[in-house]
């Protein structure tokens, strides 16, 4: 067939790889996923619900790209970077127990993509960075930053050229006197609150 000989074989471009162990994309390389659909393994990475201690899907060494990535459910803990990381073009359908984790110190520059169906939060902070979110789509979610509950670190949150909706509790979140939130050309509709535990002055909106 010639549409087999293509790759173009109906099914073949849609079936979804499941990942049974965690990719890591070492340091410094790119991971491009093609525009391919990746599921994780329930059994083996997590079921994608609200338990902790899921695995990720994809493991960021520092300087790595992730780029042109859809994530299927269940997406159990998503995305987790290690140091300095780059997201582009990545989809989560249905976020698992959160889409992406900063572990380790670094500047997470998220650009294009979406995240979609995130019971709580979508990208959570576990260490002190700076998250560049640029022309993204959120919708239907608890938070699209939190940094991790009780932490004082800082932690620099930039929302730009967005579209964020349905939103459960807050855009940017922190307890960090330290932190900023920054959101700047973005449409929201059905957002409570763009920022919440920020210090006076540590936010801003135009
Ligand atoms: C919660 C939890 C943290 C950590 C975090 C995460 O905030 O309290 O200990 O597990 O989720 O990284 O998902
Ligand atoms: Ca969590
Ligand atoms: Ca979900
Ligand atoms: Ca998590």
């Amino acid at each position: 067939l010639v549409a087999a000989a293509f790759g173009i074989l109906p099914g073949s471009m849609n079936a979804a790889t499941t990942v049974n162990e965690t990719i890591i994309v070492p340091a410094g390389k790119t991971y491009d996923g093609q525009g391919q659909t990746f599921v994780a393994n329930p059994n083996t990475l997590g079921d994608g619900g609200q338990g902790e201690g899921q695995k990720p899907v994809f493991r960021l060494e520092a300087g790595a790209t992730l780029k042109n990535v859809i994530l299927g459910a269940p997406a159990a803990d998503g995305v987790h970077c290690y140091g300095n990381c780059n997201i582009t073009n990545v989809t989560w359908q249905d976020v698992g127990e959160d889409a992406l984790t900063l572990k380790s110190s670094g500047t997470v520059n998220i650009t294009g993509g979406a995240a979609y169906k995130a019971y709580d939060k979508v990208f959570q902070a576990n260490a002190a960075g700076t998250f560049n979110i640029k022309n993204f789509r959120a919708d239907d979610i608890g938070k699209l930053v939190r940094q991790n509950g009780g932490s004082s670190y800082k932690v620099v949150m930039n929302v730009d050229s967005s579209d964020i909706s349905n939103v459960k509790d807050s855009i940017l979140r922190t307890d960090s006197s330290t932190s900023t939130g920054k959101i700047t050309n973005t449409r929201y509709h059905d957002v409570p609150t763009l920022f919440k535990g920020f210090a006076s002055g540590n936010t801003s909106q135009s």
